[in-house]
């Protein structure tokens, strides 16, 4: 009984540090992608595109197989490249991700492989 009882604080002392860590989020905001390429129009779209989130939301990144979402540049996002930016945040193929988003600011990110074919998005922090 007395390791079940340690059990439980020694998981609730690391659930509660894994928080202070990536904050709490406020709202959280959904961005997803498809691999119905049927409509290339869609195809090639984060959903939605541009997202204008609070201080404190988080935004959770659903990538279907084919998409990634990998933080950029303000630069690399103007002149559709895909090189990441250092620290930025990055979403696997088939990947979904939270993301924390703690201060006020812009988040650029593009799809790696559609870049050139303008899958880019926003995130504006406010
Ligand atoms: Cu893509």
């Amino acid at each position: 009984m007395k390791n079940i009882l340690l059990a439980l604080v020694l998981t609730q002392i690391a659930c509660s540090e894994k928080e202070t860590e990536e904050g709490t989020c406020g709202t959280t905001h959904t961005v997803t992608t498809t691999d119905d390429s049927s409509d290339m129009e869609s195809y090639m779209d984060f959903s939605p595109e541009d997202l204008t989130i609070a201080v404190g939301d988080c935004v959770n990144f659903v990538m279907s197989s084919t998409h990634n979402a990998v933080e950029v540049s303000q630069e690399t996002y103007d002149s559709l490249g895909s090189t990441a930016l250092d620290g930025g945040f990055e979403v696997g193929y088939g990947e979904t991700q939270e993301i924390y988003f703690g201060e006020a600011g812009m988040h650029y990110y593009v799809c790696q492989p559609h870049a050139g074919g303008e899958m880019i998005g926003t995130i504006t922090v406010e």
